[in-house]
């Protein structure tokens, strides 16, 4: 089996006017797409490691890839990775409400606190990467990981995430990565933030 590009669970206009849909259907058909044609590529040679799960591959540093295809491996399987979580993440008015609203607030005070945290995390982000809310060892904790480094590398669970990567912005917004970052905070779906932070106590 080789791994294909997911079909998004929206049309591309849906997270209007908040990402455009030019930018979706560039970030999704395009960036997306290639990282998947590369990850092929890299694992060619390679029937063993086709059959698994990408985050299996991902792992632990990566610890089944082979040394010689470990940084491609980390680059394009990463970006897969991300994104196919990245695209699940993102919904137009879902509610902050369940377990993890209960989790962020008791870790970080208010919803106005991790919202600043988070965000001076991805104001802090220098060249392109993610900013995530991860559960590590059960506890929450916002994280940067540069290129497309996954925190699922370093055995930390995404619960949500945000591509701090300008091709996920910069048609629509430039170098204003403020203003991007504002409007994220009117996408995220909670929905799904809270499935995964359930899935990841378990
Ligand atoms: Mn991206």
């Amino acid at each position: 089996m080789t791994f294909t590009l997911p079909t998004l669970p929206y049309a591309y206009d849906e997270l209007e006017p908040y990402i455009d849909a030019k930018t979706m259907e560039l970030h999704h058909g395009k960036h997306h797409k290639t990282y998947v044609d590369k990850l092929n590529a890299a694992l060619e040679k390679y029937p063993e490691l086709q059959k698994k799960r990408v985050d299996e591959l991902l792992a632990i540093n990566l610890k089944i890839v082979p040394e010689e295809i470990k940084t491609a491996v980390r680059n394009h399987g990463g970006g897969h990775f991300n994104h196919g979580f990245w695209w699940l993440i993102l919904k137009k008015d879902t509610k902050f409400s369940g377990e993890i609203e209960k989790a962020i607030n008791k870790k970080f005070g208010s919803f106005d606190k991790f919202k600043e945290l988070f965000t001076n995390s991805a104001t802090s982000l220098f060249g392109s990467g993610w900013t995530w809310l991860v559960l590590n060892n059960n506890e929450l904790e916002i994280i940067n990981t540069p290129n497309q480094d996954s925190p699922i590398s370093q055995n930390k669970i995404p619960i949500l995430g945000l591509d701090v990567w300008e091709h996920a912005y910069y048609l629509k917004y430039q170098n204003k990565r403020a203003d991007y970052l504002n409007a994220f905070f009117n996408i995220i779906n909670w929905n799904q933030a809270n499935q995964n932070y359930k899935n990841a106590k378990k």
